[in-house]
């Protein structure tokens, strides 16, 4: 019995990936990429020490060590830049990611800065510091939210029904800002500390894609994606005169 068992999963197995293997890779394509800040237009906004003694609790939640401001992160060596949002503009529907994603309170920082949600996917806000931090959430499109998490370890989960970017903040701590996206798609990421993103499971077609950033505002391109190996679509993001 044992052998016959082993022998049929052995060939279920060998099934399951000749089937499994071109779906994949054949009906669906990959967007890659870099957004880098642009030296034409002017220069990148420099990154600040936050400045958060008037609450204790912060400076010894660092150790003392010293924040940066994270609205403009330039990576000196290659001029990259991080926390752009990247999204499919003209996207097809998909599902919300059944995993959720966290907005963190660490620090007396938000972590992440910028974070990208699907409708209905669950971002749950978190308190990791031993101080007061109360999350105030500026939507238009969505109810606004306003609560306070008072101890380390506290959790909150919230949904959003409908697409749009906003800002969160901290009424108690005012340095702490962060910026949500919202999409009715699952095709958004944010730009890592490489100043590189990825969408992965775009099916093949033709995309306007935008990259989105506090300071500098958004811009748009238009790009064709494959089945298959990754399309590349780099971002150059300058300073917009007003
Ligand atoms: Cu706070």
């Amino acid at each position: 019995m044992k052998r016959q068992n082993g022998l049929k999963w052995r060939m279920v197995s060998a099934a399951a990936v000749a089937i499994a293997f071109p779906a994949s890779s054949a009906l669906a394509g990959t967007l890659v990429g870099k957004t880098t800040f642009s030296n034409k237009n002017g220069e990148a906004e420099k990154r600040t020490v936050v400045k958060m003694e008037a609450d204790p609790a912060c400076v010894a939640a660092n150790q003392g060590k010293k924040v940066g401001s994270e609205d403009v992160i330039v990576n000196k060596s290659d001029n990259t830049l991080q926390n752009v949002m990247i999204y499919i503009k003209n996207a097809p529907k998909g599902e919300a990611p059944k995993e959720g994603a966290v907005m963190d309170q660490k620090g007396c920082m938000y972590s992440p800065h910028v974070l990208t949600l699907t409708v209905g996917q669950t971002m749950t806000v978190r308190n990791s510091d031993e101080t007061l931090h109360n999350i105030h959430g500026l939507p238009q499109q969505n109810p606004e939210f306003n609560f306070g998490q008072p101890r380390a370890g506290m959790t909150k989960d919230l949904t959003f029904e409908r697409p749009e970017i906003f800002k969160v903040k901290c009424d108690v701590h005012p340095w702490m800002g962060a910026y949500i996206g919202v999409f009715e798609h699952p095709f958004h990421t944010v730009s890592d500390k490489e100043g590189a993103y990825k969408i992965d499971n775009l099916p093949a077609g033709e995309y306007e894609v935008v990259a989105w950033h506090e300071v500098y505002g958004e811009s748009t391109q238009k790009v064709s994606v494959k089945d298959g190996g990754p399309t590349e679509l780099n971002f150059e993001i300058s300073v917009q005169k007003k």
